[in-house]
């Protein structure tokens, strides 16, 4: 069977998780990182090379990468909605999940590590109200592209939504002051229908 390595509550790890939900392929998953340590450990590092989660092996396959692995599900696993064939909403799709790891990301893990992982008289406010307002104004950019698009790729969901989708959560969850943007608000209300979602995302962060 499938599996994935990773603790369930990393972000990265999620994607991989509700991924494979979303395309119904069945895995193991094993917890790695954080408290459980392993990232080291030899017969991890043969291999992932790079130390970190999530990794999978399917079949003799490994692979690492969150977004890589993503992708990888739609290709092998994906139906042509949830990893769509036509070039422009695959495009997308692959643009709006590059945008995740290459511009929100950095903000997100300002937030995740100062507010979630530091006590409250060590945190660094300056560097917190920055990645703040750079977040918000990411998620801004996002929320114009969804006045006329229901999703990240268009009309329907797609495997392009599940990086953001993964920040949306952190985005309403943190004690963060947030922008009023309807749109993503209600994209975020349809994600949350989504059974995948509720069950790998929608968990307490840590
Ligand atoms: N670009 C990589 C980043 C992977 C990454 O940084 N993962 C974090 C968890 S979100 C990690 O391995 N942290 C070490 C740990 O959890 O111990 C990806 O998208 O897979």
């Amino acid at each position: 069977m499938l599996k994935i390595w990773g603790r369930a509550n990393s972000s990265n790890v999620q994607k991989a998780l509700w991924a494979a939900e979303e395309v119904g392929v069945r895995y193991d998953r094993i917890d790695l990182g954080g408290p459980f340590g392993g990232l080291d450990k030899p017969d991890y590092v043969a291999r992932n090379p790079n130390k970190r989660i999530p990794t999978i092996d399917d079949d003799g396959y490994i692979l690492w990468e969150s977004n890589a692995i993503v992708r990888y599900f739609g290709h092998k696993y994906g139906n042509d909605q949830l990893w769509p064939r036509d070039p422009k909403v695959r495009g997308l799709a692959e643009q709006w999940m590059d945008w995740q790891q290459t511009t929100l990301f950095s903000d997100f893990v300002v937030l995740i590590v100062q507010l979630l992982r530091t006590p409250p008289d060590k945190r660094d406010q300056t560097a917190i109200e920055n990645a703040r307002q750079k977040a918000e104004a990411s998620w801004a950019m996002f929320d114009q592209h969804l006045k006329a698009n229901a999703f990240a790729a268009g009309k329907a969901f797609t495997l392009g939504d599940v990086p953001l989708g993964v920040f949306a959560w952190r985005r309403y969850e943190l004690p963060i002051q947030r922008a009023n943007l309807p749109n993503v608000d209600a994209w975020y209300k349809r994600l949350q229908a989504r059974p995948g979602y509720k069950k790998i995302v929608m968990t307490p962060l840590s």
